[in-house]
């Protein structure tokens, strides 16, 4: 075991119902991001996703694609495993809820429960909701469109449930929650949802169900064949079972649990901030330190859904702007932990405005000029007057700045922050008119281009979690080599000298395909 630092961050693990959309993209993305600024400074990562295979609504999704649910939930988890790799995510496992290691985790979680008198035999009886898998009192529901009832929070229709069940004494856990969230105030983010939840459980904790009888995709509670699990119970536990539960001297679970940051959409904030951390002190095992729920993606103002065929599909998204161009749009739009809108306007500002012109532009033109003007080398600087002093130390500070926002989960601020110190270096670069200097004084010209260079450089490093294969490129066209692009050497400084390639252009610009309107 290496003695470094170690992080642990999770991804819900999807419904394996449906083909994966922008927002499962999204959640992953914003986990990836973070895991590999982890790696770069230094830390030893280990990034979860995965897929949630067991449950009524799998069954069904099964039934009617008329194939059983294991060959169903086959083929259907390979989608969100091929995305994950087209999307470039850098997960170190990816988890199934079906896996034998699983099953394993979830029942020995259970007998634990059971053994500290956590769980009981009752029976259920009150309103179930398929699509959100969740149990809703008569308060939380209302008069659907067609006189169905539906669950306000979700809209999802619910059904009428009666049969026998185990219960988690979920009631016996409100004091000892409450608590918990007065004593870790970082737990629950963004503080408008730590809130919310906290009001919830001030309104009183019931007990939950926890097993089901009347179906059989999921797992069997122990000892008791005419049961399954509660699917939420069984996959919350994944993120246990991925560092070895139960084997707790399990190497992997020493280091990484509990986990760092369990990543998550605000739908499911209550299962993660409630039941998850009542489970978990119930079966005595540390509690994860964050839970993060982020916003919710629409489509040009328009609540995604597949009956309204407004479903954003990542492939069509990176088969469009591009992959990286994707990455920084979804990153940067839309402060994170508040909901967003997806609009292809928005998509090619940003594309065209933030990376061609701003990033793109400078990079191309300084290193073309270097290239043209330099030898073809990265010139040797003599001696920086106060502006070049004044944006290099601008870059030079960036590093914290940006650690701090991301510590937050503020990926849009810690962008924010590079692109101030890009449009900064533009005005610095216009405002030095190397160009001019050519002929007249072509050593002031070689230590414009090579703090432009330098600039260029600390942007790189601090580009590459969320645009790693662009970030890569502009590194390359630096001549950074590959050991130079972790954040311990973020202060050195770059080398003179290097021989160039000639540049080539690393983010397009967006043009309108003919006769479509933007
Ligand atoms: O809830 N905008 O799985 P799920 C942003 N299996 N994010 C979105 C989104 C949107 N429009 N739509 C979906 C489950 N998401 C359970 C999780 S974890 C132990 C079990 C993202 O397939 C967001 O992260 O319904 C949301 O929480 C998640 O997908 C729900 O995925």
């Amino acid at each position: 075991m290496s003695g470094r630092d170690s992080y642990y961050i999770t991804t819900p693990i999807y419904y394996v119902n449906d083909k994966p959309h922008i927002g499962h993209a999204y959640t992953t993305m914003a986990c990836d991001v973070l895991a590999r600024f982890k790696r770069l400074d230094g830390y030893d990562v280990h990034f979860l996703t995965g897929t949630d295979e067991h449950g009524q609504k799998v069954e069904k999704s099964a039934e009617k694609a008329g194939t059983d649910p294991q060959a169903f939930t086959d083929k259907v988890s390979q989608n969100f495993r091929d995305l994950a790799n087209f999307m470039n995510y850098s997960h170190d496992d990816f988890i199934r809820t079906t896996e034998p290691r699983h099953i394993t985790a979830a029942q020995a979680l259970w007998t634990k429960l059971l053994e500290s008198d956590d769980i009981y035999l009752g029976s259920y009886a009150g309103w179930y909701a398929v699509r959100d898998e969740a149990f809703y009192t008569e308060s939380e529901l209302e008069d659907g469109p067609d006189g169905k009832k539906i669950a306000t929070a979700s809209g999802a229709e619910v059904e009428w449930v009666e049969e026998p069940s185990y219960f988690f004494r979920l009631s016996k856990w409100e004091d000892k929650l409450l608590e918990f969230y007065e004593n870790n105030p970082g737990f629950i983010k963004p503080a408008s949802r730590r809130n919310e939840v906290v009001s919830f459980v001030k309104g009183g904790l019931k007990d939950l169900s926890v097993s089901r009888t009347t179906f059989n995709w999921g797992v069997p509670v122990p000892g008791d064949d005419a049961h399954i699990m509660y699917v939420w119970l069984d996959a919350l536990t994944n993120y246990l079972t991925a560092v070895g539960y139960p084997n707790q001297d399990d190497d992997q679970f020493r280091k990484f649990w509990p986990a760092d940051l369990h990543m998550v959409g605000k739908d499911i904030l209550r299962f993660h901030a409630v039941y998850w951390p009542a489970f978990l002190m119930a079966a005595d095992i540390p509690l994860p330190k964050r839970v993060f729920a982020h916003g919710w993606w629409t489509n040009e103002g328009q609540k995604i859904s597949k009956s309204v065929g407004n479903v954003i599909d990542p492939y069509d998204l990176v088969e469009r702007y591009g992959l990286d161009q994707t990455r920084y749009f979804l990153m940067r739009e839309v402060p994170f932990g508040n909901d967003g809108d997806f609009s292809h306007q928005a998509m090619v500002n940003r594309m065209n405005s933030d990376l061609a012109n701003d990033l793109g532009n400078l990079c191309q033109r300084s290193m073309s000029m270097a290239f043209k003007n330099c030898n073809g080398q990265i010139p040797t600087p003599a001696t920086f007057s106060d502006e070049d002093k004044a944006i290099l130390d601008q870059a030079a500070s960036l590093l914290p700045i940006v650690r701090a926002h991301l510590d937050d989960q503020a990926f849009h601020k810690a962008l924010e922050a590079i692109w101030k110190v890009v449009s900064d270096a533009n005005k610095y670069f216009a405002g030095q008119e190397p160009w001019a200097l050519k002929k007249t004084d072509p050593e002031r010209m070689g230590t414009i281009l090579y703090v432009t260079a330098e600039l260029l450089r600390r942007v790189g490093i601090l580009t590459q979690p969320v645009m790693p294969a662009s970030s890569a490129k502009l590194l390359d066209l630096l001549k950074v080599p590959a050991e130079d692009r972790f954040f311990t050497a973020f202060d050195k400084v770059l080398p003179s000298g290097s021989v160039l390639d000639k540049p080539e252009g690393i983010f397009p610009r967006f043009v309108e395909p003919e006769g479509e309107g933007a």
